[in-house]
């Protein structure tokens, strides 16, 4: 017995400090994650209680809508159960003879047989009636078209119709009620599961190698969302920042003229360009009008349209930008592209390069 009671103690204290300890990491891993998150100053948090785009806004309808109605029942449930407790629980003096025990009454078990029954068909319903109205949407003749492929760990960005490759930051026309313009995204993967999450727009959507997914958007506010991989696809999946930029009619126009347009090609950089082009960097980066058509990592034909590199996870300037080609792993640990080992006058040369890819 003693032996017993023993055994049970030593199971139950390391049983506890096993617990403290999950406790404890569980702990640490968030505020980690928070004083990362509050860090990257470049991707500010979003507010995902602000959809700001058709589906985002029908799905926070939806949940606002089951929030009451299990809200009410709630209410009801607790002070019944309050009620309950105050008039009949124990008192002094109690003779502890039993109360009248009542059983069965078909009012009482057909009552909360069909009510629960109805509650769970209106929500089923309301669900059943958003999720047709996003999945269903034909697109109109005005809608644009992207094709958005994960890779570990950045986003390419096609726009077939118009002929543009670019990547992490997707540009997309703002969409009048009157005048809708929304657009409709293809996702695929290149290598493994990817989850295309921009809170204010829209859910999240998978990209699944060997599948076509689809989602669309109906953005009503100019401005830029921030998003994110939502899916663990690797080291680096924490570091798969997403920017959606709603532009005005005019700003989108301005931006798709300036990208269809070929690489610059100034001599000022033609030294650079020459590294760029005799380097590995053409394997797995393409900029249009040279030699260089690799897929592999993003395009670079309009590198310094971007606001940021390395999917968000840096700023783009100079600085960052010379980092990255040094070091890829100072800014992104575990990124796929590898360190390029340019001496310090290459690595100026090259830099200048890319600043001229407007
Ligand atoms: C083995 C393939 C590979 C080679 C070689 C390579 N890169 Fe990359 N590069 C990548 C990948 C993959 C990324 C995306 C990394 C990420 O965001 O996780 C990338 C990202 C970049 C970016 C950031 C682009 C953006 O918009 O985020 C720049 C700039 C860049 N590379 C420049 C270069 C240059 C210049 C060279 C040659 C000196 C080079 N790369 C060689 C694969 C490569
Ligand atoms: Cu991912």
């Amino acid at each position: 017995m003693a032996c017993r009671t023993l055994e049970t103690v030593g199971i139950t204290s390391s049983l506890r400090a096993r617990l403290k300890r999950g406790l404890l990491f569980l702990f640490s891993g968030l505020t980690l994650r928070c004083s990362a998150v509050f860090a990257q100053a470049a991707s500010p948090v979003p507010n995902i209680f602000k959809p700001e785009s058709t589906p985002a806004d029908d799905i926070q309808r939806l949940s606002v809508f089951v929030l009451i109605i299990t809200a009410l029942i709630f209410i009801v449930v607790f002070s019944l159960l309050v009620y309950a407790i105050t008039k009949y629980g124990r008192r002094r003096g109690d003779d502890g003879s039993e109360p009248p025990q009542v059983y069965g009454s078909n009012q009482v078990e057909l009552a909360w047989t069909v009510v629960p029954v109805l509650i769970v068909l209106v929500l089923f319903l309301a669900t059943a009636r958003v999720i047709q109205s996003v999945q269903e949407a034909i697109p109109p003749a005005s809608a644009v078209q992207v094709t958005a492929v994960g890779h570990q760990y950045w986003w390419e960005f096609r726009y077939p119709a118009l002929g543009i490759v670019t990547a992490n930051e997707l540009h997309v026309p703002v969409s009048d009620r009157g005048r809708p313009t929304p657009t409709y995204i293809k996702l695929l993967s290149a290598d493994t599961d990817h989850s295309f999450w921009v809170p204010q727009l829209a859910g999240k959507t998978d990209l699944i190698p060997n599948r076509i997914n689809s989602m669309w958007i109906d953005p009503h506010a100019t401005g830029m969302y921030v998003g994110q991989c939502a899916q663990y696809c690797g080291t680096q999946h924490a570091k798969m920042l997403l920017r959606i930029y709603v532009d005005t009619p005019e700003q989108f126009a301005d931006w798709v003229a300036a990208e269809k347009q070929p690489a610059q090609a100034s001599d000022d950089v033609a030294a650079g360009r020459h590294i760029f082009e005799s380097t590995a960097c053409v394997n797995c980066h393409a900029v249009t009008g040279t030699m260089a058509d690799g897929r592999f990592g993003p395009d670079l034909t309009h590198l310094m349209s971007r606001a940021t590199i390395a999917a968000g996870a840096a700023t783009n300037t100079r600085e960052n930008l010379k980092l990255w080609m040094r070091s890829p792993d100072a800014i992104k640990p575990g990124s796929l592209m590898p360190a390029m080992n340019l001496d310090d006058h290459d690595l100026e040369l090259l830099t200048a390069y890319l600043e001229s890819l407007k």
